[in-house]
C-alpha cells in the first residue's frame, strides 16, 4: 500500500480524498494556491505545500508544480479528484515518468475517452447502442451537410474534443447548417483547441443516467448501479439521485453489462462513469465515459456501502477488488444536492465572499461534504461549490423528505447560496413523481411558481408565469429580512461569548490570530523540512 498521497485539488473533493487517506492510514499531502492559503483541505492535510499564484493555470493546472511536490514530499501516488487536471492524459504520463502511481485510468484509456469519436467507435465494437449518427470526425462543411441528411434532422454537431455542451449546436434544418457549424467549430477551438466535429441525431428530452462502474487490474470489472443526473442547468449538474426513477432491475442490469463491456473492451481500469441518454420508451444510448471519480459520487455510496475513494486507491496499488458483481446489493434510495455560493434570485451570479455563520445539518441518514468554515472567505478564481448534502433513505419517499429536512437545518450567512433553489425544486410535484429530463430545470425556472403551485402545468408567458415572477421576487425580499435576522443574531451571539471574539473574528479581521497561527503551523513549511 502507499505511504503518502498528493491530493492534486482543492475544496470538498480534496477533503474527501484526504478522509479516505485517514481511514487508509495513508499521509496525505495538500497543494494550495495563493487563494487557497486558509483553505480547509490545507488545514486538514498533514502537510501542505505552495504551487503558485491563485489563477488555476499558474497553480493547480501546473504538472510541473504539482510533480515537483510529489517528488519532494517523497509521495508514491498521486489522486487528481475531480476537474482541473483529472482527465488529462498527460498527467497520467508524468505521473508514470516519475514512479508515482496516478490513482485513475491509464493515460491510454484516457485519450481514447477523451475523443468522443474514438469512444463512439469502442462502443460500436464492443456492441454498445450509440446514439445515431457518425463515428468519425467530419471534413467539411459540405460533407457535414451530406452526412446531416443522412441522419436526418434534427441533428446536433458535437465536439470531437467536447463534453459538458461546449462547442455543441442544434441544427433542425439545412438551412441553420452553416452557421452552426462555424459556431460550434470555434467554440470548439477555444475551449478545446481542437475545431473538429462529429454528428449525432437530436434525442428530444432524454434523461441523463449513468452507470458507476470498478475495474481492477487483474480483469474484474463491477458495475455499481446507475445515478439519474437529468436536473441540471446549462449542462451544469444540481440534483443527482440513485437509483433512477425509471430504471428497473433488468434495464439496470442490461445498462450495467454494456458499461462493463465497453470498459473491458477498452482496457480500463480505476473508477470510471459511462453516460447514457434514455428516451421516453426507455432504449438507451451511450454518449461519453467520464475517466475520474465524479462530484456525485456519493449517492453511489450511499446505496451501495461502498467507499468509492478507498477501493480506487486500493486499485491503484494493484489489489483485486474484494467483491464481485453478485455481492453488489443496493440498498434504498440517495439524493445529492450541490450547494453553490451564488444566487438563484440573480441569474445564479457566483456570490464569493467571507462566511459568518453556518449551521451544518445532520442526524439519520444525512451526510455534508463540504470544505468551507465559518470566518473562510470563498474565492472568486475557483467553481464556487461549497460542498454537497446527502441524503439516504429506505425509499425515495424517505430520502425526499430527509433532504427537505436537512435543507431546512442547513444554514450559511455572508454569501448567498442556492440552498432556497433546492427547498422550491424539492417541493415540486413533478419533480417528487421523479418526472424529470435533461430541460427539465431550464423549463421550470421560467415558470417556478407555477410548477410549485400546480405541480405540472406551467406556461412561462401566461398569467401564472408573471405570478410566479412575483412571488419570487417577494420570496427574495423575505430571504433577505430572514438572513438580516439570522445575522443580527449570530453577532450578538459572538458578542457575547467575551470580548476578543469579535474583534478576533475573522468575519471583522481577515488576518486573525488563528489564522496566523494556522498559517504558521502548516502552510510555509518547505517541502522535505
Ligand atoms: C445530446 C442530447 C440530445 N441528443 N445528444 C449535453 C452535454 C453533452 N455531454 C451531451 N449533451 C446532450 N447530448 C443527443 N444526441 C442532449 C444533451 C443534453 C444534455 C445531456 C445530459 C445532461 C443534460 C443535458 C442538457 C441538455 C442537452
Amino acid at each position: 500500500m502507499f505511504k503518502k498521497i498528493l491530493i492534486a485539488n482543492r475544496g470538498e473533493i480534496a477533503i474527501r480524498i484526504l478522509r479516505a487517506c485517514r481511514e487508509l492510514g495513508i499521509g496525505a499531502v495538500a497543494v494550495f494556491s495563493e487563494a487557497d492559503r486558509a483553505s480547509l483541505h490545507v488545514r486538514l492535510a498533514d502537510e501542505a505545500y505552495p504551487i503558485g499564484p491563485s489563477p488555476s493555470r499558474e497553480s493547480y493546472l501546473r504538472i510541473d508544480k504539482l510533480m515537483d511536490v510529489a517528488r519532494r514530499a517523497d509521495c508514491d501516488a498521486l489522486h487528481p479528484g475531480y476537474g482541473f487536471l483529472a482527465e488529462n492524459p498527460e498527467l497520467a504520463r508524468a505521473c508514470l515518468a516519475a514512479g508515482i502511481t496516478f490513482i485513475g485510468p491509464a493515460a491510454e484509456a484516457m485519450e481514447q475517452m477523451g475523443s468522443k469519436t474514438a469512444a463512439r467507435q469502442l462502443a460500436r465494437r464492443a456492441g454498445v447502442l450509440t446514439v445515431p449518427g457518425v463515428v468519425e470526425p467530419i471534413e467539411g462543411l459540405e460533407k457535414a451537410s451530406q452526412l446531416a441528411r443522412d441522419t436526418g434532422f434534427p441533428v446536433l454537431l458535437k465536439a470531437v474534443a467536447g463534453g459538458g455542451g461546449k462547442g455543441m449546436r442544434l441544427v433542425t434544418g439545412e438551412a441553420e447548417l452553416p452557421a452552426a457549424w462555424r459556431d460550434a467549430s470555434s467554440e470548439a477551438l477555444n475551449a478545446f483547441g481542437d475545431p473538429r466535429l462529429y454528428i449525432e441525431k437530436y434525442l428530444d428530452r432524454p434523461r441523463h443516467i449513468e452507470i458507476q462502474i470498478l475495474a481492477d487490474q487483474h480483469g474484474h470489472i463491477v458495475y455499481l448501479g446507475e445515478r439519474e443526473c437529468s436536473v441540471q442547468r446549462r449542462h451544469q449538474k444540481v440534483i443527482e439521485e440513485a437509483p433512477s426513477p425509471v430504471v428497473d432491475a433488468p434495464l439496470r442490469r442490461a445498462m450495467g453489462e454494456a458499461a462493463v463491456k465497453l470498459a473491458r473492451a477498452g482496457g480500463y481500469t480505476n473508477a470510471g462513469t459511462v453516460e447514457f441518454l434514455v428516451d421516453a420508451a426507455r432504449n438507451f444510448y451511450f454518449l461519453e465515459v467520464n475517466t475520474r471519480l465524479q462530484v456525485e459520487h456519493p449517492v453511489t455510496e450511499a446505496i451501495t456501502g461502498l467507499d468509492l475513494v478507498k477501493l480506487q486507491v486500493r486499485i491503484a496499488a494493484g489489489e483485486p477488488l474484494p467483491f464481485a458483481q453478485e455481492d453488489v446489493a443496493p440498498r434504498g434510495h440517495a439524493i445529492e444536492c450541490r450547494l453553490y455560493a451564488e444566487d438563484p434570485d440573480n441569474n445564479f451570479f457566483p456570490s464569493p465572499g467571507t462566511i459568518l455563520a453556518r449551521r451544518v445539518p445532520s442526524g439519520p441518514g444525512i451526510r455534508l461534504d463540504d470544505g468551507v468554515y465559518p470566518g473562510w472567505t470563498v474565492p472568486t478564481e475557483y467553481d464556487p461549490l461549497l460542498g454537497k448534502l446527502i441524503a439516504w433513505g429506505a425509499d425515495r419517499g424517505e430520502a425526499l423528505a430527509r433532504m427537505r429536512r436537512a435543507l431546512e437545518e442547513y444554514y450559511v450567512s455572508g454569501i448567498r447560496t442556492n440552498a432556497g433553489l433546492f427547498r422550491r425544486i424539492l417541493a415540486d410535484a413533478e419533480f417528487a413523481r421523479g418526472e424529470i429530463h435533461t430541460r427539465w430545470l431550464d423549463e421550470w425556472l421560467k415558470a417556478p411558481a407555477a410548477a410549485t403551485e400546480s405541480g405540472s402545468a406551467r406556461s412561462p408567458r401566461s398569467a401564472a408565469g408573471v405570478a410566479g415572477a412575483k412571488s419570487e421576487q417577494a420570496a427574495g425580499r423575505q430571504g433577505s429580512v430572514e438572513d438580516a435576522a439570522l445575522l443580527a443574531a449570530a453577532l450578538w451571539h459572538l458578542s457575547k461569548n467575551g470580548s476578543s471574539s469579535i474583534e478576533g473574528s475573522a468575519a471583522e479581521k481577515p488576518e486573525s490570530r488563528w489564522k496566523l497561527e494556522g498559517r504558521r503551523a502548516q502552510l510555509d513549511r518547505a517541502p522535505g523540512r
